[in-house]
């Protein structure tokens, strides 16, 4: 259903979807009934001529249940809505398929850089690509991300994709997507980074097999065969200070 007003590109976006609705529904239910309720009681009780008002301590058994009562089905709709939030985040942060790639991700303010393995599908080779800004992935491939930041806390997301994973300083955090639809699709950085933090946008494009593999052999350069290739975090950054 959200898929109208948002793609989904990636084999759990539909999951997170799911739970969206849950919450948007059940949620829903219980504001309709409760601002139902409330202005029914509004006009019920109004000040009337001649009419003391009553004083209610709340204390009665029978007064008490108005409390209790909706208490009680809203706990269970907190466990509806709880017990598949925990197995989507499970499913989603815990177990991390096998990879059929990986992907380094690096954050900084305010650019993504990406590095990947070239044509020899081997990662931290000579013929590795680094990119700014742009990311390309294979459709129906099973991809590790490696999300790394060179100074501030920023966070990794793919809204197509339905990702967000915080990037901290200090620490590579592994995490996996699996496109699913071609296209190409925002990268934003969702947390408040600093100055730039706005303009810390980027694209994941997501190609056919056919048209990855032609990306590769374009973009990987013979002429650094040979060469020792350059630590990421350093291309990253060099990349993405010539960019500013
Ligand atoms: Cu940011």
């Amino acid at each position: 259903m959200l898929e109208r007003y948002s793609t989904a590109a990636s084999t759990y976006a539909h999951w997170i979807d799911y739970q969206f609705l849950l919450i948007a529904v059940l949620v829903g239910f219980w504001l309709i009934v409760a601002e139902a309720v409330m202005f029914w009681l509004i006009f019920k009780f109004r000040a009337k001529d001649g009419l003391p008002t009553q004083y209610i301590t709340g204390e009665e058994t029978h007064l008490k249940r108005w409390i209790t009562i909706p208490h009680i089905l809203v706990i269970l709709c907190d466990l509806v809505i709880i017990v598949p939030a925990i197995m989507v985040w499970y499913n989603i942060k815990q177990v991390l398929p096998p990879p059929d790639e990986t992907v380094r991700v690096i954050a900084q303010q305010w650019a993504w850089s990406f590095q990947q393995a070239g044509p020899d599908g081997v990662m931290d080779t000579a013929d590795d690509i680094r990119t700014v800004g742009e990311l390309h992935v294979k459709v129906n491939t099973t991809y590790h991300f490696e999300l790394m930041s060179r100074d501030v806390v920023h966070s990794f997301a793919i809204p197509a994709f339905r990702l967000k994973q915080d990037a901290l300083p200090g620490r590579t955090i592994v995490g996996w997507f699996r496109p699913n639809r071609v296209g190409t699709y925002d990268i934003q950085c969702t947390q408040m980074c600093g100055l730039g933090h706005a303009l810390m946008a980027g694209r994941i494009v997501v190609e056919t097999p056919q048209d990855h593999a032609a990306w590769l052999l374009r973009n990987s350069s013979p002429a650094v065969s040979g060469q020792q290739p350059a630590p990421a975090m350093d291309t990253a950054m060099t990349m993405a200070e010539a960019r500013r």
